[in-house]
């Protein structure tokens, strides 16, 4: 039986554009190792190299996230006529089945442990189902993924990763786990055992990355204790490892400090906005911007980059704000943004039923909109050009040369410890990338104002294809 795992991508430019760069989804990875056996099984980002669409499998797998739906629904229609069977999964199938089941010929909902190798069996059996919603496993069920079918040659940049938790303890109103994941996280020795035996490793640049990894979870701290058991198991490996957790953990220094010891030359934390106001909107109260210098100076000073995402377009964003955010920053002298994005109401939050309860989410929204680079909704204190506006000349100010050059005077002394140095200069092409989604200069950013990409956008017509609407 031959499986293909595709984990598909399209630009925040709406141009057929590759984006080769250290975070991939390692679903592909994962929906591999729960394959049997005796499966010949190919795996495929889209992120990294275009999906051949003359192969034929038996059966294909393939996750998404909300704005990849409709290429996605391009991918699995032409595979159907050509009498491969298709499955969808992820959060944007498991929260529309009804949607998807019309254009997959099976949909699992929730976690893929248990439902992955039932679905197998089944179409072994020719008794496929429309739906698999098996109840989760648990975190201990997590299978190790097959690392050996990562190719590095695609992607030069590229890091393993691994997750030892899932889900996210906090309750930010705009995030896609808010209400519909607990956190749990995985036995240490298992986790250790799959980074030890299992993991392979980055070969390109001489060796330079060949002891490095990511951490996918959305939260590595989401509980500080088994972050601290995690970190101690870790020291003897000698690994070097990055990370995305929540600032409440970053206010502890000896938690900091044990990291670093352990590895961590790289955190992402969601300062999301440095706006009290906006921060309250969104239900991040443990972000406390009173510590965030304090916070900077003692993550670096441990030997670790700390790279803040921000957004723009809450409900509490000013023009003052936007106008003079690049001033706050430069007075914290903090230059590595390595995420800038526009808040994006996903379907599940309670961001998306806030503003569908007051109308205020755009007409004409489709599910390609929600990608975090598109306005969906009406701001309270701002106009949808303002936004834009203010979002074009961030990525571009934010994202600009001398902030690299500030970046790397301000950071690269701060710290001795081993390949601190190395991932300051890494993060250069990181805070440069923060222009790529403006790089479309015909696009104008707010949903149901921009067409599709043209491909997706005749074969859908060819296909009798509709766009998903949102709103
Ligand atoms: C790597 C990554 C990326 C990569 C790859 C994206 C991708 N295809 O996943 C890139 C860089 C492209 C990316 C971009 C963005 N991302 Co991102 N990213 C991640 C990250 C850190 C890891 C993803 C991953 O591989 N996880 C490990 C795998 C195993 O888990 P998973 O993807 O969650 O999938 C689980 C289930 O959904 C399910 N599943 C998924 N697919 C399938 C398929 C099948 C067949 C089955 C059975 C099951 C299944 O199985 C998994 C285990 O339960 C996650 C955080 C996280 N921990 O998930 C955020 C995350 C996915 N990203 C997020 C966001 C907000 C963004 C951005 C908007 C950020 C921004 N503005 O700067 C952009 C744009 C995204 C878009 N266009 O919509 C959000 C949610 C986005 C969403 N649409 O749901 C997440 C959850 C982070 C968060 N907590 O906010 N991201
Ligand atoms: S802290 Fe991050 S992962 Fe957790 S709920 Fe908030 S946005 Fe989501």
């Amino acid at each position: 039986m031959r499986i293909a795992v595709i984990a598909t991508y399209t630009h925040p430019t709406r141009l057929r554009i590759k984006e080769p760069s250290i975070m991939q989804s390692s679903v592909p990875e994962l929906i591999a190792g729960l394959c049997p056996d005796h499966a010949e099984v190919e795996i495929f980002n889209e992120k990294e190299v275009d999906i051949p669409l003359d192969r034929h499998w038996d059966l294909v797998f393939f996750s998404y996230l909300h704005s990849y739906y409709e290429h996605t629904k391009v991918l699995s229609t032409l595979f159907r006529q050509r009498g491969m069977k298709t499955v969808a999964g992820g959060r944007h199938a498991s929260y529309f089945p009804d949607d998807a089941k019309e254009h997959f010929d099976a949909v699992i909902t929730g976690e893929p442990e248990a439902n992955v190798p039932a679905l197998i069996e089944d179409f072994e059996k020719g008794q496929l189902q429309q739906v698999y919603s098996r109840p989760s496993l648990g975190p201990a069920a997590i299978r190790p993924y097959r690392y050996e079918l990562i190719d590095f040659t695609h992607n030069k940049l590229r890091l393993p990763g691994i997750e030892a938790s899932r889900g996210c303890p906090f309750s930010c109103n705009f995030c896609v786990l808010t209400g519909n994941e607990r956190y749990r996280y995985r036995p240490i020795p298992q986790v250790i055992d799959e980074i030890q035996t299992r993991m392979h490793w980055n070969p390109n640049f001489m060796g330079l990355m060949d002891d490095a990894f990511i951490f996918l979870d959305n939260n590595l701290g989401g509980s500080p204790k088994y972050l601290r058991e995690l970190c101690e198991a870790l020291i003897p490996l000698k690994k070097t490892w990055g990370c995305a957790l929540t600032f409440n953990v970053l206010k502890d220094e000896s938690l900091v400090k044990l990291m670093a010891r352990a590895g961590c030359r790289y955190v992402y934390t969601g300062l999301e906005s440095l706006n009290p106001d906006s921060l309250k909107a969104m239900n991040k109260g443990q972000n406390k911007l009173a510590e965030v210098d304090a916070v900077i100076r003692r993550v670096f000073s441990a030997g670790i980059l700390l790279s803040f995402g921000l957004i723009v377009g809450s409900d509490g964003d000013t023009n003052e704000y936007l106008e003079k955010l690049p001033t706050y920053l430069a007075d914290l002298k903090y230059f590595s943004i390595t995420f800038l994005g526009i808040v994006c109401p996903y379907p599940e939050t309670p961001f998306f039923r806030e503003l569908q309860a007051e109308g205020r989410l755009l007409p004409g929204t489709v599910s390609r909109d929600y990608d975090g680079y598109t306005l969906c909704h009406q701001p309270k204190n701002l106009h949808p050009s303002e936004v834009i506006e203010h979002f074009n000349r961030l990525c571009l100010e934010l994202g600009s040369l001398p902030n690299i050059a500030r970046h790397y005077w301000s950071k690269l002394t701060m710290s001795d410890m081993p390949r601190y140095k190395q991932t300051i200069l890494f993060s250069g092409p990181e805070i440069l990338s923060i222009r790529n989604p403006v790089k479309n200069k015909a696009r104008r950013y707010i949903a149901g104002q921009d067409s599709l990409e043209e491909w997706d956008a005749r074969q859908m017509q060819a296909l009798g294809l509709q766009p998903q609407r949102l709103t």
